[in-house]
């Protein structure tokens, strides 16, 4: 697929979800580099960063983006002619999208260790490595059972009830302003990440911190499932991870909206769960609680101090 058409469906949300709109930068960073014309180094290298400009300026939260986009444009600066450096990017891009999915049935596994037979879970928002640590505890003959939100305005909930229907799991399905009636019902509460901050802080759904606080309050244990890939490394330096801001259409119709004059809908995409309401988040390298996160951002991610003033690729505008 194009970027343009790639960058597109990330911004109506066709594709979405952080690991999803990882994998599909890679990929059209690869289409990218195998259709690119430009037959010196220099040429093909500028083409490749309009592309990862565009690609990273679609949706400004998930860290998976501008990070999978660095990985795979890693090797352009080193590369002396235009075809080690397509080389360079197709191979990064497949290395990148076969980690990720690879990364995806690990934490399954390891998430799937902490969810007890019996257990009830609940789980906001739509998240493929969430789930996948719910679908594999069931696969491996635990009894479970699913309380799942709805996830105002965009109900991504109704992805995830399709898929725990699929799987056979018993769930149940409420309003998110549900959540603290439900709460001790549930033993664990799994939901996925954008973002994690070097001081562990999670920055996933709309709603989560509210999720997450609730089950504080009520001695439930969170997990968070993340790839490594999710960690913020430009956290280190102090900057905070922005929160997008979707249009107001999405929570009231226009045509209402346009007669209520005092009225202002706001409808941030993303909110921020500090560490302290977090037990465990669950990465391909093994489970961590969310004060190590620094050690995954040094060890996994590999990235240099210098790289955060240097890769203009990465910047989305609002980082600087
Ligand atoms: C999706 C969302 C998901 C994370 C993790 O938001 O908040 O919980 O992206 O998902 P949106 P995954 O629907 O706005 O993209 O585990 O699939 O990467």
């Amino acid at each position: 697929m194009s970027v343009r058409e790639t960058a597109e469906k990330i911004k109506s949300m066709e594709i979405r979800g952080a690991g999803r709109i990882a994998r599909a930068a890679a990929e059209a960073l690869r289409d990218q580099a195998l259709s690119v014309k430009a037959p010196y180094q220099a040429a093909f290298r500028q083409e490749m960063e309009n592309a990862a400009g565009i690609l990273v300026a679609t949706r400004p939260t998930a860290v998976s983006l501008p990070n999978a986009v660095h990985f795979v444009m890693a090797e352009l600066t080193g590369a002396k002619t235009a075809e080690e450096a397509r080389s360079g990017v197709v191979r990064r891009a497949e290395q990148f999208i076969q980690s990720s999915q690879h990364a995806v049935e690990k934490i399954a596994g390891f998430g799937a260790r902490h969810i007890r037979d019996g257990d009830t879970i609940l789980t906001h928002c739509n998240s493929e490595v969430a789930l996948a640590c719910i679908i594999e505890a069931h696969r491996s003959g635990k009894e479970i059972e699913v309380f799942a939100t709805e996830v105002r305005p965009r109900n991504q909930g109704l992805i995830t009830i399709r898929t725990l229907n699929d799987a056979g799991i018993k769930t149940n399905f409420i309003v998110d302003s549900a959540v603290r009636s439900f709460i001790h019902d549930v033993d664990l509460v799994i939901v996925g990440a954008d973002a994690v901050t070097v001081n562990g802080a999670v920055v996933n759904k709309i709603g989560t911190s509210q999720v997450a606080h609730t089950a504080a309050e009520a001695r439930v244990n969170v997990i968070v499932a993340a790839e490594t890939y999710k960690f913020a490394p430009r956290t280190i330096v102090g900057e905070l991870i922005e929160i997008e801001e979707r249009p107001p259409g999405e929570v009231l119709a226009d045509e209402i909206a346009k007669n209520l004059t005092h009225v202002t809908v706001r409808n941030p995409a993303f909110d921020v769960t500090p560490a302290e309401y977090i037990d465990l988040i669950v990465t391909e390298q093994g489970a961590i609680p969310p004060q190590m996160a620094y050690v995954i951002i040094r060890e996994y991610l590999g990235w240099d101090i210098g790289e955060f003033h240097s890769s203009s690729a990465l910047h989305n505008g609002q980082d600087e």
